[in-house]
């Protein structure tokens, strides 16, 4: 498995679901950005920073919201290390988008060392594993064949699609329990097993925290970052998201209403 060694303090952000019409969240998250250039000295942000990524072609031509998104981590790209890992909703990232933000990409699932800790780090919905309609999406989406075909259709015909494909996610979840869409904790096992780490991070189940649990007698770490939502304050709800950072003491969770 790869491994990527970097200085600390390593900043980590995921699940942030850039869109047209998340005003507010891409104004928090460009906050973000820039506070990480000036503290982090690497940036990985492991997946769905987009909302819905369909092609990187879109951004040669980006409409005004992405391109304001896509100058900010250039940016912080021209700054410090920057590495984008690729989610379930923007998987299709590819190389040219990397390149032309200063970026790379992350492998699926790598190892980051950090001070004296390794750990594995991955965007975390391939261990939903008890999502079976999920999974098989996934195997479909994620075949080259399939991501060609779908690559060589007309811009308007795949925002269409992943409209479509976006709406019957949401309908679908409505309809799953909450257990089904968590991690698998056998996957997790396994993760830990092959990559020989004590501590996994990823993002995707929206269910941020610090998770211990035992694997063949070893105490493990899982660590989830938080998805960011700063655009439905109805109700008195407060901003969410927020990061990690990791520094020699380890991992740690920041929300974003209590970062100074
Ligand atoms: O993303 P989220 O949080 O809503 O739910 C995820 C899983 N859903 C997905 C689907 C993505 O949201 C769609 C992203 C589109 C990216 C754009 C580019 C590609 C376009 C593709 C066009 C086909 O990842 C959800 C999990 C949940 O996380 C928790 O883990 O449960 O899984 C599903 O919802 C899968 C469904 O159960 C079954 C598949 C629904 C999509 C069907 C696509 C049909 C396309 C329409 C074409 C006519
Ligand atoms: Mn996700």
């Amino acid at each position: 498995m790869n491994k990527i060694t970097l200085e600390g303090p390593v900043w980590l952000a995921s699940d942030v679901h850039l869109g047209q019409h998340t005003v507010g969240t891409s104004e928090a998250f460009r906050e973000f950005l820039k506070l990480a250039a000036s503290e982090a000295k690497a940036l990985l942000l492991p997946g769905d920073i987009f909302d819905a990524w369909i092609g990187d072609d879109v951004a040669v031509m980006a409409p005004p919201w992405l391109a304001q998104d896509l100058m900010a981590i250039k940016a912080a790209a021209a700054k410090i290390p920057v590495w984008l890992g690729r989610g379930n909703r923007d998987f299709l990232m590819g190389e040219a988008l990397a390149a032309g933000l200063g970026a790379r990409l992350l492998p699926e699932e790598v190892l980051i060392s950090v001070g004296p800790r390794t750990m594995l780090l991955s965007h975390g919905d391939e261990y939903c594993t008890d999502d079976v309609a999920y999974q098989q999406f996934r195997a479909m989406v994620r075949n080259p064949a399939w991501q060609a075909g779908f690559l060589a259709r007309s811009i308007p015909e795949r925002l269409t699609l992943a409209a479509q494909a976006r709406g019957e996610s949401m309908v679908a979840n409505q309809t799953k329990s909450s257990e089904i869409m968590d991690v698998n904790a056998d996957a997790v096992a396994k993760a830990v097993r092959n990559s020989g780490v004590s501590i996994v991070v990823h993002g995707h189940t929206h269910r941020p925290g610090r998770n211990v649990m035992s694997v063949d007698g070893k105490i493990c770490e899982r660590w989830v970052l938080p998805d960011w939502d700063c655009d439905h304050k109805e109700g008195g709800q407060n901003d969410r998201g927020g990061w990690m950072v990791i520094d020699e003491d380890g991992p740690a969770l920041f929300d974003l209403n209590r970062a100074d």
